[in-house]
């Protein structure tokens, strides 16, 4: 039989966690012949509800879901886990602002980067959901200095499917003729939608589209998308949050489609203008190993790189109001 997949999930009883895990259990990340051992971790006064959502994955009588783990300590959660899902953090109350909540969250990251590094396998690749994505990554990876910087990335592929499934409304093409999307930067209201070098079928999209729409109804409402949700449906995105983590480790651990790429923040190496040593989302191309690749030489627009200067320094601020929980 295949060795099991450990996968963990923080925040599991939240509600990206609820519909995070049943597709991860019946195999949408990994396919349907790799078995799965699912751990997951919550705070203790989450327990309850968790062994609830534990119930049901049991009612689902999923073949590939090998076991479960159920803790609220992170070196049970982390230990040997092959694939980390941090979702676990404390939503953004009325009156917090962004660096309010940073110090409300960074504790985490700080406390789930040392147990990543101390018990998790030595092929542990880590996606941070939980916001603010970018800088909860970049806490976690800075305290774990035995873990290679590149297995630490943070989330902005929801905005990237937000993008892309906007273009296509637009344009009435299938989604899937969509090449070539990128979102730019931080996973905030500085993101960089950017559809300069996308595609549809062999015409590019900015020429079917316009820079008008580009710019006053397309980047507003990708921007916008999170905000609007929570407006419609009372409760920030679940569903196409977890679908968009699946994703995003779907294409790392199997690999993005020919002549595409997907968006993924990952550590800074300054390309694009990008400053170092922030996790900045970047177009990558996975070849299927596990890996990925920044792609390179991509002529960018002057108005996308003034945007990429100010997401770089939002992240910059953002890095400088957690300087003093930075590990190595
Ligand atoms: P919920 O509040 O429903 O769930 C969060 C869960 O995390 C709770 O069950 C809580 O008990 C748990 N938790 C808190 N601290 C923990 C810790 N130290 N260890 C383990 N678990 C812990 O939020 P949910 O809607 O599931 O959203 C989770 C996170 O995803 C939030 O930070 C949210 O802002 C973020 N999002 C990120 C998105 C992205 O595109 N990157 C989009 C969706 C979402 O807004």
């Amino acid at each position: 039989m295949t060795t099991p997949i450990t996968i963990t999930v923080t925040g599991a009883a939240g509600q990206i966690g609820y519909s995070l895990l049943f597709r991860i259990a019946n195999g949408d990340i990994f396919g349907p012949k790799q078995p799965i051992i699912l751990k997951m971790l919550e705070i203790p006064a989450a327990m309850g509800v968790l062994e609830g959502v534990a119930m049901e994955l049991t009612d689902c009588a999923f073949p590939l879901l090998h076991d479960m783990v159920l803790t609220d300590d992170p070196k049970v959660a982390f230990d040997g886990a092959n694939w980390a899902i941090l979702v676990g953090a404390f939503p953004r109350k009325a009156g917090m602002d962004r660096s309010d909540l940073l110090g409300r969250n960074a504790p985490i990251f700080v406390e789930q980067g040392k147990a990543i590094n101390n018990y998790a396998a030595s092929d542990i690749r880590v996606l941070v959901v939980g916001n603010p994505v970018n800088t909860n990554a970049l806490i976690a990876m800075s305290h774990a200095p035995d873990v290679p910087r590149e297995r630490f990335t943070a989330m902005t592929r929801l905005d990237h499917n937000r993008a892309i499934s906007q273009l296509a409304r637009k344009t009435g093409a299938n989604v899937a003729d969509i090449y070539r999307m990128i979102i730019w930067g931080n996973h905030s209201n500085t993101m960089v939608p950017d559809i300069s070098h996308c595609r549809i079928g062999r015409r590019k999209a900015l020429n079917l589209v316009g820079k008008r729409w580009y710019k006053k109804e397309f980047v507003p409402t990708v921007v916008g998308r999170g905000a609007a949700v929570i407006k419609a449906r009372g409760a920030s995105s679940a569903a196409s949050a977890a679908n968009a983590a699946i994703d995003h480790v779907r294409n790392w651990a199997l690999g993005t489609r020919k002549g595409d790429w997907v968006s993924m923040a990952v550590p800074s190496d300054g390309a694009y203008g990008a400053p170092k040593g922030v996790i900045f989302s970047f177009p990558c191309v996975c070849p299927g190993d596990g890996t990925y690749q920044i792609v390179e030489g991509l002529k960018v627009d002057p108005e996308i790189q003034a945007g990429i200067q100010a997401t770089g320094e939002e992240l910059l601020a953002e890095r400088a109001v957690v300087a003093d929980l930075l590990g190595s």
